[in-house]
């Protein structure tokens, strides 16, 4: 409930912001004697995070924003907007594809409304832990979807840790058969429609902020997403049966539009580059504490948490899904069988 007084607040602001035009303000240092450091122009920039402030993709946006600040001497400040404060995320995406938002911390589900190759990440039961998934994103093909995103007027600066994704619904849920005819809360991607129907149960697109509310009053069952996720938002109050079924690892990502990295000079692209890589193993270790905390402390909540022990019924269920969208994206998937630990 704090996180939906918290987002109604950030409708207010993101309106006020949107109106009052804010947005990658760029001045020259003029002062001092005129030699080549005090002409190097400031900038501040704003990032849209939809995580509240103690959330480790937050931290690590944070952490992102002081070695870039640091790094130039105080000439190039990041602000970070959580709690969705400048959108959900789908509106944050497109406000920094316009140029309008300078960065998003997003998750690649929502990417692959804006550029296909993201879908891949939504396929089904693709990684086996978390050590693969990062053996796939530190790879070449990593990189390759990073820049990729050039085509939408952005650029991925840098992967951050998420977990797996499971199902936790308002109603008992202890295997497969249990989700039949359920509503289930989608990131919106043609993948994630075709695992819901396959799966049996019905996919609504939803923004993230509104799902509590929707599992509150029954517009949805259920919905599905990591420890981390499934605890900060509350979630786990309005839906108390967790089903760990791991049915995708979709990794974050840091994104920058492509209007605020043309304004850059190349020497400050290589410094917010940098600094991006460089958040990546503050970010993995805060994920890493904050999911064993999320797990005890839904535990202690009271959830029935279930294990599905045997998978294979799930992936034999989703081979529709894979049928149908694996070809698109058969040279990622020879890289992820290849990189498989
Ligand atoms: C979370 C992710 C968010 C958002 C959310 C969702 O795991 O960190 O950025 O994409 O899932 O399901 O909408």
């Amino acid at each position: 409930m704090r996180n939906e007084i918290m987002r109604c607040f950030a409708v207010v602001f993101t309106v006020i912001m949107i109106v009052s035009g804010c947005s990658g303000r760029e001045e020259t240092k003029t002062a001092g004697g005129g030699g080549e450091e005090d002409t190097k122009p400031t900038y501040e920039f704003r990032l849209a995070e939809t995580h509240a402030p103690d959330y480790p993709t937050t931290l690590a946006d944070k952490h992102f924003a002081e070695l870039v600040h640091e790094r130039s001497d105080g000439r190039i400040k990041i602000d970070v907007f959580p709690s969705a404060a400048l959108g959900e995320e789908a509106a944050a995406i497109e406000q920094v594809q316009l140029g309008a938002i300078d960065f998003v911390r997003t998750s690649a589900g929502p990417l692959a409304e804006f550029n296909k190759d993201y879908a891949v990440f939504s396929l089904p039961y693709l990684f086996d832990s978390d050590e693969h998934v990062w053996n796939f994103l530190l790879s070449e093909h990593g990189d390759q979807l990073l820049d990729s995103l050039e085509s939408s007027k952005m650029l991925g600066l840098a992967y951050y840790s998420s977990g797996a994704r499971s199902f936790y619904s308002s109603k008992p849920l202890a295997g497969l058969e249990d989700l039949q005819g359920q509503k289930i809360r989608i990131q919106q991607n043609a993948v994630n429609i075709d695992l819901m129907d396959a799966l049996g149960a019905s996919a609504t697109p939803m923004a993230f902020g509104e799902v509590y509310s929707g599992l509150q009053t029954g517009v949805i069952d259920a919905a599905e997403n990591n420890y981390p996720s499934y605890y900060s938002t509350g979630h786990y109050e309005v839906a108390p049966y967790f089903l760990l079924d791991g049915h995708q690892r979709i990794p974050e990502v840091l994104v920058i539009s492509m209007t605020a990295w043309e304004k850059l000079s190349e020497e400050d692209q290589e410094l917010i580059r940098t600094a991006a890589k460089d958040s990546i193993a503050f970010q993995r270790e805060k994920w890493a504490e904050y999911e064993q905390l999320a797990e005890e402390e839904i535990r202690d909540a009271g959830v029935t948490v279930t294990e599905v022990a045997d998978v294979s019924a799930w992936q034999k269920a989703v081979q529709p899904v894979l049928e149908k969208h694996g070809a698109d994206y058969q040279d990622l998937l020879d890289a992820v069988e290849a990189l498989r630990p």
